[in-house]
């Protein structure tokens, strides 16, 4: 029997189609199941050797013509329509945003990318770690053992069960573990700042229960109490673009570090307002206390795997929320964390207002 008459009549309305739906609907036509040219496949059966020797090659070749048609005209039709696709979605990116950016970035990120952005220029890497700690790398290794007040202090928030190994396990009081971590992982010399989020069991005007800590570490041989004071007064410049900024070193206690010393910052009032700078000692100025830093205790040292005989190092914290506060003038702690837009709108800051300290690490949006 002579299929050409079929073959024709399938390629041409193959070569119509103009989607992919109706070509599908053409395949299952003559090649699904119930298909004309598997019904014609299946006469092959009852053939005789001899008809089958000449229908067989020809019914094949019709079902290769077919197949081969439809996948061609299949290729095609997806082709144009990615055609269509891509030169429906253009975009031109010379136009301006069709709305004004209503997204703002939180003065808690704005804070830690100056702290970052500053440090970096004094050769400080930025380092993270976990907020679910356990026992030893937030207390233990700091000096802080299990019978210290500090612990008492910290309102820690513990889990109620222990890890695999049988240690207690909590929400980091402070960022401290992760120079420990690091001391740990990379030796020395280090030169870190860790920026985070921690967790005190503490809430009130002025308190949080999470809030946000960046704390340095400096370690490395011959490193005294003057690189302390120096770094933290460039920082601190850097940081409330001020020249007149004037640091006071107090004797305190932590027991991480040893010597211990309190920072304060001059500040004059204006319009009843502190303003940073100036020296806290001249009239109508006074010293706020801004920062708790000192020299690493020796145990913390070798608690981070070194030798305190060859190396030493300062460590400092002070807490992000606080210095976005000063620098940006917010009173209420607490709306830092409620969410509410219109005072993202007012504090928040241009995501494209990237801090550098060429062009000021904090330009407003
Ligand atoms: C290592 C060794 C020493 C970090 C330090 C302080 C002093 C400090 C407070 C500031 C305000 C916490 O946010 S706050 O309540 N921090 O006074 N932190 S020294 O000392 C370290 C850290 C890690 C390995």
């Amino acid at each position: 029997m002579d299929h050409s008459a079929t073959r024709e009549e399938a390629l041409a309305r193959i070569a119509a189609t103009q989607d992919l739906d109706t070509l599908e609907k053409l395949r299952v036509e003559y090649l699904g199941k119930q298909g004309s040219i598997s019904g014609l496949l299946k006469t092959l059966g009852a053939m005789s050797p001899e008809e089958r020797q000449i229908a067989g090659p020809q019914i094949h070749a019709l079902r290769e013509g077919v197949t081969d048609a439809l996948a061609a005209r299949k290729a095609e039709l997806e082709n144009a329509a990615l055609e269509a696709q891509l030169a429906s979605e253009t975009v031109d990116l010379s136009l301006p945003a069709p709305e004004s950016p209503r997204g703002t970035i939180h003065p808690v990120s704005q804070v830690m990318d100056e702290l970052a952005e500053i440090f970096a220029d004094m050769g400080f890497a930025v380092a993270t770690g976990p907020e679910i700690e356990d026992d030893w790398h937030n207390f233990t290794a700091l000096n802080i053992p299990e019978s210290h007040p500090a612990r008492a202090m910290h309102d820690t928030f513990y889990f109620p069960d222990k890890d695999g190994e049988g240690r207690d396990m909590l929400l980091r009081t402070h960022t401290s573990p992760v120079q420990i971590r690091a001391m740990l992982a990379q030796g020395a010399p280090i030169r870190i700042i860790a920026p985070g989020r921690v967790y005190r069991s503490d809430s009130d005007a002025t308190h949080t229960p999470m809030f946000h800590q960046v704390e340095g570490l400096v370690i490395d041989k011959g490193i005294t109490l003057g690189h302390l004071k120096w770094t933290l007064e460039t920082f601190l410049k850097a940081f409330f673009e001020r020249e007149d900024i004037v640091l006071r070193l107090r004797p305190s206690y932590f027991p991480f570090t040893e010597p211990s010393v309190e920072v304060d910052v001059g500040f004059a009032l204006v319009n009843g307002k502190r303003v940073l700078g100036g020296s806290g000692d001249a009239p109508g100025h006074g010293w706020m206390e801004l920062l708790g830093s000192g020299m690493v205790n020796r145990k913390v040292i070798s608690a981070g795997g070194l030798d305190p005989d060859e190396w030493q190092g300062f460590a400092f914290g002070v807490g992000v929320d606080r210095l976005a506060m000063l620098k940006y003038g917010m009173d209420d702690l607490r709306a830092f964390f409620d969410g509410d837009v219109r005072w993202l709108a007012h504090y928040g800051f241009s995501p494209l207002d990237v801090p550098t300290l060429s062009a000021g690490v904090g330009a407003r949006a």
